[in-house]
């Protein structure tokens, strides 16, 4: 997901390094989501003494929700999006070359397959529109 600083900084294509060009982009859609959605994203840090801050920065504006496909998606987006803590994050990913900020890190990637399965349903319950890369064969063996 880009997040809503992401999307009013106009990162969005910046935000696709050509380290990403293996992977496809699957389903995306820009929407604005309200509290109660977004808590339910951040469940799991709901007793984090930012949680309220992290709530009010996600419905702060729309972002792009996205699904991305390929092989160990997860483990490689999470590679190029960087460390949480944009200060830890390495040049060349994502929150290393446009955040400062924890609380401003532009991006956020499912951390498992399992939060991301979670995180599809939650993001979009209307299912993916079928289709497949036409150039998958040229990547994959
Ligand atoms: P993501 O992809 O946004 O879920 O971020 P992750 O998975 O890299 O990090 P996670 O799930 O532990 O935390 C979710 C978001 O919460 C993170 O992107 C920024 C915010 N956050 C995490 N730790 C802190 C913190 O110590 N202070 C503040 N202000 N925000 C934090």
């Amino acid at each position: 997901m880009i997040k809503p600083d992401g999307v009013q900084r106009g990162l969005v294509s910046d935000s696709r390094p050509q380290s990403l060009e293996p992977l496809s982009i699957f389903c995306l859609k820009l929407i604005s989501v309200d509290r109660s959605f977004a808590e339910r994203h951040y469940s799991d840090l709901s007793a984090k003494p930012f949680f309220s801050g992290l709530v009010d920065y996600i419905i702060s504006g729309p972002v792009v929700a996205m699904v991305w496909e390929g092989k160990n998606v997860v483990t490689t987006g999470r590679k190029i999006i960087g460390a949480t803590n944009p200060a830890e994050s390495a040049p060349g990913t994502i929150r290393g070359d446009f955040a400062i900020d924890i609380g401003r890190n532009v991006i956020h990637g499912s951390d498992s397959v399992e939060s991301g399965r979670k995180e599809i349903a939650l993001w979009f319950p209307e299912g993916p529109v079928a289709w497949s890369s036409s150039v998958h064969p040229w990547i994959y063996e």
